[in-house]
This record gives C-alpha cells, structure tokens and sequence, in this order.
C-alpha cells in the first residue's frame, strides 16, 4: 500500500487472526488496519501512521480480554473499588501494552517486516497528559498494579482535551502552551454511547408533599464515557479507566435562535458544556475560574456514582434483588485527595432523593463506602470552596453538608466537651463572615471510614499536626500508605538492558511482579563481573540520555561526567533553587581553580527538568535562572572543553560528535524542556544521582525518588517523605543525607524570625555573583530576595534554603568522592536497586485492597 515501500500488503493476506501472536499475522493485521481502519490518506505508512494501525492492532487483542474481565466481574459480582482521581498521568500506552501482554519481540519482528522500528514507532504517540504530577502519575502506576493484582477496581476521571501544557522555552524563560493529545485521536479510547448520564448545575430545591427534598432546574449536562484499557502484566485482566466527557443534549441547542441569526447564543449551552472538559486545572484566580474547577469536580462525581450504583443494581438484580445495606460490601470509593470529595454528599443526595433511603441509612451507606487519601499538607493546596459559590452552583449539596457540619457540631457537645474549644478549626463549615467556605478536608476526614497518609512520615504529620483533633474521636480511623511506582513500565519496559541483567543474575523474571526479590542482588554487589554488566548497561542508558540531551537542547553533555538529575514540578519546597545555587558556587570555584586541581575535581552534567505552574512567578524565575547558568556555563571554555554546538539531528551525527568531543573535568547546567512520562522514561535509567532536597516535612512522600533508586541511582535528599524510608531499605550508608529534619524545621523558622540565622559565606557568594549579573541581565533580585528577611511564607526565606545550604554542600563533596572510587559507587548503585522492592505499586494497592477496601482477587479464567 505505500510509496516508499514500507508495506508488505502484496506479501500478506489482508485479514489475519487478530489474536495470532505470529509476526507475519501480526504484520497482516496491522497492515489490515492501516487500510480498512484509515484515519489517513491511503498510499501513506510513515512512522505515524504504522503508529495508529499497530495500536489499533494492539487494541484488537486487549478488547478481547477486556470484555472477558468485564463480563467475569458481571458474572461473580466481587467487591470493587472505584478509584476517583482529577488526574491521570498514562504517559504512552504501547509500549506498556505489548510488554504487559508480553508479546514485545513479535510485535518487534512484525514491524520490522513492515519496514519499521518498534522503538522508532513507539515514539511517535503523544503522551496522554490528563495530570500535572506525582498525584496523577501515583493513579496511573495504581492502576497498572490493580490490573497485575487481579484486583477488581476501576479508575474515573476526566477527558480534557488539554491536558498538561506543553512547556516551551524562551529567552523570557518558560512559555505555555496547549497540548492536544487528541489531536489525531487516541487509539486507546473506547467512547460508550451507552452511557450517559444526566449531571445537573444550578437549579433549586422542590419539597415532595412527604417532605422529601428534589434539586430540579439549572443546566443539565451529559457525562459520556470514553474506556481506556488497561491490562495487567502478563494476565488476562484488563480493567477500566473510564473518562467522562461533557457534552450537551441536542434539545439544548437553540434551532430557533440560530435560524434567526444569533449563532452565539444558539449554542451557549453547548460551549458551557465544552467548558467543563477543556483544561486541566483552568486558573482559579478569578471567580469564574473558581467556579468551572468546581463544575469538573461535581462532574466527575456525580457521573461516577451514578454510574456506579448503576452497576450495582445490574450486578445485585442478577441475584434477585438489593438491599443498600449491602452496597458498602460490593462497593469500596477512593476519593485521590480532596478533589473528588463531593462524591460524600452527591452519595447522600442520590441514596435520600432518588433513592427514597432515610438520612441515618444513606450516611450509613456512604460512611462505609467512600475512604480519603491525603496527598499533602501544604496549607495552599488545602481545598476551601466558597459557601455562596457552593449553594449557588450545588445547592441540595450544601444543605447535606450543613446538615453534616450540625450533626458533627452536636455529636462532639454531646460526647466529647473536651474538644468543644477545638471547634472552630474543626468543623466541615467555616462561617467566617469575612470568607466563608466549607473545608474539604474537613467533610472528608468527618464522613470517610479511613483516612490515609501517602508515606510513613507524612502519615505520622497527619495524625501529629493536620487531623490530630481527630484522632482521639476515631483512633482507628488514620492509615499509612506509602506510595510505590510500577516496576513495569519503571524498569522492566524503560530499562531493558539493565532489566535483562537483573534476570540474568537471579535467574528468574519473577521480580517484575515480586520486587522484593531485588534483595537477591545484594550478594553481587561486590562482584566484578557483575559490576561491569552493570556499568555497561547504565553506560548503554547514559549515551542514549546524551543524544536525547543533544536532540532537545543543543547541548553535547559528556557521558563519563556524573549525570546529577532533579526532575519534578518546579516548587519553591522542593528546593530547585537550592540546587542550582549550588551548581553556580561549584561553577565559581571550578573558575577559580588551578588546572591541575580541576583535573581532579569530579566533572558533573546537572540536568534540571520540571514545568512551573503558569502563574507562580517565582517558580518561574527559577526555571529562567538553571537555563541562563547553562548558557553561561556550558559555553565556558575554561570549565569544559568539548563540543557544545548544535548538531545535525541525525542519530549517527550525533554519536558521532559525542565520541570526539573532549571530556575534561567541568560541569554543565541542563534544563530539560518539557518534561513528562515520556521523558522520565529517558532521563530516570540513565541517572546516576537524583535529588530529593525538599524542606523536611513538606513534600508528602514523592515517587520519582523511588523510580531513581529502582533504577540504581543514588540519591541526596533530606529525611522528608518517602526519602525516609527509601533510606532505610537501602541503608544509610548508600544515601547522601542532609539537612534540617522535620520537626527542626518550626524552630528554625522562629529562630530566623528572631534575627539568629547566620549565613554561611558560601551561600553568600553564591547568591553575590547571581546579584553582580554573571548570568546575564535579567533582574533575580526578587527571586534572591525571597532568601532574604525574617519572616513570611515566600519571603524570610521560608524554605529554609540558606540554613541547609552548607550541609547540602558538603553532602555534594561526600557525592564526588565516593564517584571517583569506581567499585564503591556501582555497589551502591547495586544496593540501591537491590533495596527497592518496597516501594512496588503491587505492594501499597495489595495493603490498599486488604486494609482499606476488603476487596480479593478476582482472575479471569
Ligand atoms: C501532591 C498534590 C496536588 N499532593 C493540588 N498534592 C493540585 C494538590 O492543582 N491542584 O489543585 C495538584 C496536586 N500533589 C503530590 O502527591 C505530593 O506533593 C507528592 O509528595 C506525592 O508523592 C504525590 C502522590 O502522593
């Protein structure tokens, strides 16, 4: 079928087994798809298109499974778990595919005889972007690990249609704009037409001569669903991500109107409803942005449970009948923070006014079902709605919620008078005249049977400080969970080559689902040939991290340099700023050092990556300031001396020009652009350390601190959130600790207040030659500043930066040393994969499904 000779249709029948795992069917039916599924011209097979028809070839076989898991579920009727989450972060989803379904190298072999590379292939699909970090991407490895475990569960969310923006960057620093994943359209979504389901806005309260309450008017929105599969690694189930679109009834559209040429307003309902989809996180700063956030949020919540007790029905009737009694024992809801939090009273409201249950009943039925995840304690991120937004846009809601907030208010006066003076701060409703909003968290930790931290420290915070009036009421009521990452697409698929090591050596592939067999590698972490093996394969991962560096940035890095990695949200907690400050003082001493001592010096590659939200200035400047240290730097030639101009982009250029560039000893300052799942992929197994530098007890826990050390990077972090225990399974010897500890942290802030922080000359000299304008003129003394001064969130240097910055350095010196001895460092990258097994996604969703949701395994046969 094409020009170039990229097809093989003359030498394969057009219709083969869908499900042959032979690579010429496999060939045959993708060939099949390219033509009698087109979405292009024909006569085309360029990578993009052999793209789609693979996928559509990939999806064929994952259909199959899918409806068998569904109708499984249907038939046996188990307990299930609804995860509700705001964001996702699938990232790329062939690759995971074939690998999960275990057919790689005949997927590899069908392509090639086609005249494509797999690899080559795999790169051309965007990622699904439908999240904005850690959160989402922690409920995208959950439901990979679900699907592994056999568990019944299903993930909802949203379809945006721009999801995370795309991150370009500028001489003004960093430029948003929108990403259309579904460009093209996505391969993976099924869209239901099925279901729909009506969502309502607005309106007002009707009272049934019984006394019984009904939200009617408003706007009516349908929620359409669009399925994702997802399959589990190497077995037959392959469960759900169900994303809602909003869209508007035909009826809404205004014939009349139009006809009579007032186009806009003929379809105002119909652009509303296309608001409700459009963006992740639209900016709240005015009151229409406050509002549509809040829209998706009931959207989500009010399709999902509709959805839900739906299921419920149709499974229980199957049996006969139902008894809602008996829903919280089919039905486990996980609210992902406090987003999704108005499933509480959306439950309510349809369990009393659709479904006629009394209040005790329903808050019953609800208390049992729905369990909370707090994702973090930063107070800005605690969701506070307005109460007049609220009773205007969800007005039956708030009055379940008010009702929530009185029984509460009379539960603790009669019972617990001790904590009446306590009140005020805990109570779901804050009556402030000047600002009164109902607080989320409140509402969630009130009605969720379980309340649950993402790690041991953040946990322990909650109870200690955040819910600790709580605790005392509902002392079984608080859990840890701490996070994990999928070894799959974290290791097994982004890392062949080491992946292939670790089997090789244990001889077994076992640790793909049983992680904790990792500690087998222990017993060679000492042993040469293994540790040449390993090398080998993190050299391998390194030279391809170089020509992606080279192909997005210009920049020709070395590949014997120490690649240093901070990849996350930029965020004036997570501390960017305190490593670039110290990428600058070792820049500064590198210049003023002799060549001789330079040559001994550890020569480093500081890659930095990371979007900053669009409106947080600050974060902002921090993203400008590591790209213009790069210019500076990696055009020094006094720092480093190999070849830093921009080069044809063609793969064997580039090696070409990596091979003859001249390593000496120096540093260089990467920004990556844009990143994102599938550049994580790229930079996470060619890192060989990471930094993890929040403020001790502000990030909840992280996960790409876990992807690294998976991945046998070593890590300098502070004792705050999963660092912890990361350091404790891999041992404190193989973990470059530093700075204040958490509970340092409140007086350390009082004593800066207090004028007794004394700042280290190095810190000074840092900030000094930001000051005296080394990296160009753009003005960073406000950014500067925010270190400065005694006291406030964002100024007084909040963040602790100057306090930790010495030990942050002399942690670094500990880093080079340890680098230069070759043996050492590898045993500790070794023992850092080696002590990962904890932190395995199949580990917390297996204590999630037993000690939060009561759900079992329920496998396909
Ligand atoms: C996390 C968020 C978050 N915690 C509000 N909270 C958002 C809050 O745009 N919003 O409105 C978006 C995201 N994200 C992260 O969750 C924590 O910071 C990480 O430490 C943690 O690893 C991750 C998963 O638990």
């Amino acid at each position: 079928m094409a020009e170039n000779g990229k097809s093989a249709t003359e030498k394969v029948p057009a219709v083969a087994n869908p499900l042959s795992e032979q690579p010429s069917e496999i060939a045959s039916n993708i060939n099949y798809h390219a033509q009698f599924s087109p979405h292009f011209s024909p006569f085309k097979f360029e990578p993009e298109q052999a793209f789609f028809a693979t996928a559509e070839s990939v999806r064929d076989r994952l259909v199959k499974q899918w409806n068998e898991t569904f109708l499984h579920y249907h038939k046996v009727d188990p307990k299930q778990t609804y995860y509700l989450s705001m964001e996702y972060l699938q990232g790329r989803a062939l690759t995971n595919a074939i690998g999960n379904l275990d057919i790689q190298n005949a997927y590899a072999e069908a392509l090639n005889k086609l005249g494509h590379e797999l690899e080559e292939i795999a790169e051309q699909e965007k990622d699904a972007a439908l999240g904005n970090g850690g959160l989402g991407r922690l409920a995208s490895c959950f439901l990979d690990s679900m699907a592994t475990l056999n568990l019944p569960a299903w993930g909802y969310g949203l379809r945006y249609r721009y999801g995370l923006f795309k991150q370009l960057i500028t001489k003004q620093g960093q430029e948003e704009i929108a990403e259309d994943w579904l460009e093209k359209f996505s391969p993976w979504e099924v869209v239901r037409h099925d279901i729909v389901f009506p969502v309502r806005f607005f309106g007002s309260i009707e009272i049934n001569p019984d006394g019984s309450r009904k939200w009617v008017g408003g706007e009516v929105v349908q929620a359409l669903a669009y399925d994702v599969p997802i399959p589990g690694y190497k077995t037959k189930n392959t469960i759900s991500l169900r994303l809602w679109e909003a869209k508007a009834r035909a009826e809404d559209f205004n014939l009349f109107q139009f006809n009579d040429g007032q186009y806009e307003s003929a379809a105002q309902l119909h652009s509303r409803a296309q608001q409700i989809c459009a963006v992740l996180y639209p900016g709240d700063a005015t009151e229409d942005g406050k509002l549509l956030r809040l829209k998706q949020q009931f959207f989500l919540c009010s399709a999902s449970l509709q959805d839900i007790i739906l299921r419920f029905k149709e499974r229980r009737s199957g049996k006969g009948s139902w008894k809602w009694s008996e829903f919280p024992s089919k039905v486990a809801v996980q609210l992902n923070d406090t987003h999704p939090t108005l499933a509480i009273p959306e439950l309510m409201r349809l369990l009393m006014d659709d479904e006629r249950l009394g209040w005790d009943e329903a808050w019953d039925v609800t208390t049992r079902t729905i369990a909370y995840t707090n994702h973090t304690v930063l107070p800005e991120a605690l969701e506070k709605w307005s109460q007049p937004v609220m009773w205007k846009l969800l007005p039956r809601h708030m009055e379940i919620i008010e009702e929530i907030d009185k029984r509460f208010l009379a539960m603790i006066n009669a019972t617990r008078p001790d904590l009446e003076h306590k009140l005020p701060t805990m109570r779901v409703l804050d009556h402030n005249p000047q600002k009164p909003v109902v607080r989320m968290a409140n509402l969630c930790v009130v009605s969720a049977h379980t309340v649950n931290g993402v790690a041991q420290l953040h946990s322990d915070i909650l109870k200690a400080e955040l819910f600790a009036d709580y605790v005392s009421i509902w002392p079984t009521k608080f859990q840890n969970k701490t996070n994990g990452i999928t070894p799959r697409r974290w290791l097994r698929f982004c890392s062949p080559e080491l992946s292939n090591i670790i089997t090789k050596w244990l001889k077994t592939d076992q640790w793909v689902t049983n992680l904790d067999l990792l500690s087998g590698l222990r017993e060679f972490a000492d042993n040469a040939d293994f540790q040449d093996e390993w090398a080998s394969a993190k050299m391998a991962n390194k030279q391809r991290l170089a020509q992606y560096i080279l192909r997005v940035t210009g920049v020709s890095i070395d590949p014997n340099s120490l690649f240093d990695i901070q990849v996350k949200r930029i965020h004036e907690y997570k501390r960017q700023l305190l490593n670039i400050l110290g990428a600058i003082y070792r820049y500064k001493k590198l210049k003023e050092m002799s060549p001789e001592l330079r040559k001994n010096t550890t020569s480093r590659t500081i890659m930095i990556g990371g979007k900053a939200f669009a409106t947080y200035t600050n974060a902002k400047r921090i993203v400008k300031l590591v790209n213009d240290v790069g210019a500076v730097v990696n055009n020094d030639p006094e720092v480093n001396s190999y070849l830093k101009k921009p080069v044809v982009l063609h793969n064997t250029f580039i090696s070409y020009a990596l091979l003859f560039s001249k390593a000496t000893s120096g540093i260089d300052v990467v920004f990556v652009p844009n990143y994102n799942v599938s550049v994580a992929e790229m930079l996470i197994p060619g890192s060989e350390l990471s930094q993890h530098i929040s403020t001790a007890g502000m990030e909840a826990s992280g996960t790409s601190n876990m992807k690294f050390a998976l991945n046998g990077c070593l890590i300098i972090g502070t004792l705050d959130g999963a660092n912890v225990e990361i350091r404790e399974e891999i041992g404190e010897e193989n973990f470059f600790l530093f700075g204040a500890r958490a509970d340092e942290v409140p007086q350390l802030r009082k004593d800066r207040e207090n004028g007794l922080f004394k700042p280290d000359p190095r810190f000074e000299e840092a900030k000094q030659f930001i000051r005296s304008g080394a990296f160009g003129s753009y003005d960073y003394n406000p950014l500067l500043d925010s270190l400065e001064g005694n006291s406030g969130y964002g100024r007084g240097d909040y963040f602790l930066v100057g306090h930790d910055f010495p030990d942050y350095m002399d942690a670094q010196a500990r880093v080079d040393e340890a680098y230069k001895d070759r043996k050492k460092w590898l045993k500790m990258s070794i023992l850092s994969t080696a002590g990962s097994g904890k932190f395995s996604s199949d580990r917390t969703i297996a204590q999630y499904a037993k000690e939060i949701w009561n759900i079992e395994e329920c496998q396909v046969p």
